[in-house]
C-alpha cells in the first residue's frame, strides 16, 4: 500500500489500480503530481506483488485534463525545460514498467492527459471519454512525447490533424483510428480494465513481460534489430519453469497453472 497527496493507490488481488486524484482540477498533472508518479513508478517496477497496473482519474470527468495550466503559466524557458524533462522521464518510467499498464480512461484525456494514456501499453475507454493534443490554442507544443507517441499510434497524417487544430476527438473516434483499444460504457470501464487485466494474469508472466519489452524495444529501432531482440527473448523462455508447464499442459489437454518462473 502506498500513500500520496494526489495518487489513489490499491492493490486488489495483484493488480494495482492508480488513480490521478485532484478532481476539482480535472486530475490535472501538476509538479507534485508527477513527482509522485515518478516515485510510484520507480516502486511499482519493484513490487513483485504486483502484475498488472490500471491507471485512471478521480471523479466522473476526467482521466487527465492536461498539465496544470495555472503552474505552468507564469514559468521562466528553464522551468519549462526541467518540466518538460521530468514529464518526459516520468512517460518513460510508466512506459517501460515491467507490468502491463491499462489506462481506463473516463473522461477528458486532454494534452498532457493523452499523452499518459499513450504511455500505458493499453487504452480502454468510456464512452464519455475525449481526446485530444490542445496545447497549440495555448501557444505550446505538447512536451510530454505527444508528437511522438501519437503519431506512431494513429500515423503521421492524423496526428498531424489533432495536434494543428487541437480539436478534442469523442471515443468513437479515437476507436476508429486506433488511439484506443477498446469503449465501454461509462459504468462498465473499471469492470472491463480489471477483465483485461485478470486475462493477461491467466497467462505466463515472464513471457508477457518479455513480449512487453520486445515491442518496446522492437518499435524504437529497425525491423532487423527488433526480430534480433525478439530471437532472443523468445530464446529467453526456455529457461522457464512456465514455459515446460504452458507447453505440457497443452500436450496433456489440461490448463496450464503458471508461476511466473
Ligand atoms: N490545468 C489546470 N486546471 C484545469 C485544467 C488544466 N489543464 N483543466 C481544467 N482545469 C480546472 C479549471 O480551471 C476549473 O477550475 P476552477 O475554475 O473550478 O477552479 C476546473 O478544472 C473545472 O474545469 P472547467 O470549469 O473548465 O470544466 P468544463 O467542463 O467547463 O471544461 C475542459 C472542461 C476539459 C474542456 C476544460 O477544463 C479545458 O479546456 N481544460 C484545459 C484543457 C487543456 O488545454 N489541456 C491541455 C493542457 S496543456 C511541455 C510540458 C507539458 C505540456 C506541454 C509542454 N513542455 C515542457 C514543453 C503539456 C501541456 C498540456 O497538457
Amino acid at each position: 500500500m502506498y500513500n500520496y497527496q494526489n495518487l489513489v493507490y490499491e492493490n486488489e488481488n495483484g493488480i494495482a489500480i492508480v488513480a490521478i486524484n485532484r478532481p476539482k482540477a480535472l486530475n490535472a498533472l501538476n509538479a507534485a503530481t508527477m513527482r509522485e508518479l515518478n516515485d510510484l513508478c520507480d516502486k511499482l517496477a519493484q513490487d513483485k506483488a504486483v502484475q498488472v497496473v490500471i491507471l485512471t482519474g478521480s471523479g466522473d470527468k476526467a482521466f487527465v485534463a492536461g498539465a496544470d495550466i495555472t503552474e505552468m503559466q507564469a514559468m521562466s524557458a528553464i522551468e519549462g525545460r526541467e518540466w518538460g524533462k521530468l514529464g518526459q522521464l516520468v512517460f518513460n518510467k510508466l512506459e517501460n514498467l515491467p507490468q502491463p499498464v491499462i489506462a481506463a480512461v473516463n473522461g477528458f484525456a486532454l494534452g498532457g492527459g493523452c499523452e499518459l494514456a499513450m504511455a500505458c501499453d493499453i487504452r480502454i475507454a468510456s464512452e464519455k471519454a475525449k481526446f485530444g493534443q490542445p496545447e497549440v490554442t495555448l501557444g505550446i507544443t505538447p512536451g510530454f512525447a505527444g508528437t511522438q507517441r501519437l503519431a506512431r499510434l494513429v500515423g503521421k497524417g492524423l496526428a498531424k490533424e489533432i495536434l494543428y487544430t487541437g480539436d478534442m476527438i469523442d471515443a468513437a473516434e479515437a476507436y476508429r483510428i486506433g488511439l484506443v483499444n477498446k469503449v465501454v460504457a461509462p459504468e462498465e470501464l473499471m469492470a472491463a480494465a480489471k477483465a483485461m487485466a485478470q486475462k493477461i494474469m491467466m497467462r505466463a508472466p515472464v513471457a508477457v513481460r518479455l513480449c512487453k519489452a520486445a515491442v518496446n524495444e522492437g518499435l524504437d529501432t529497425d525491423l532487423e534489430t527488433g526480430t534480433a531482440y525478439e530471437a532472443e527473448v523468445f530464446g529467453l523462455c526456455f529457461a522457464t519453469e512456465d514455459q515446460k508447464e504452458g507447453m505440457a499442459a497443452f500436450v496433456e489437454k489440461r490448463k496450464a497453472n503458471f508461476k511466473g518462473k
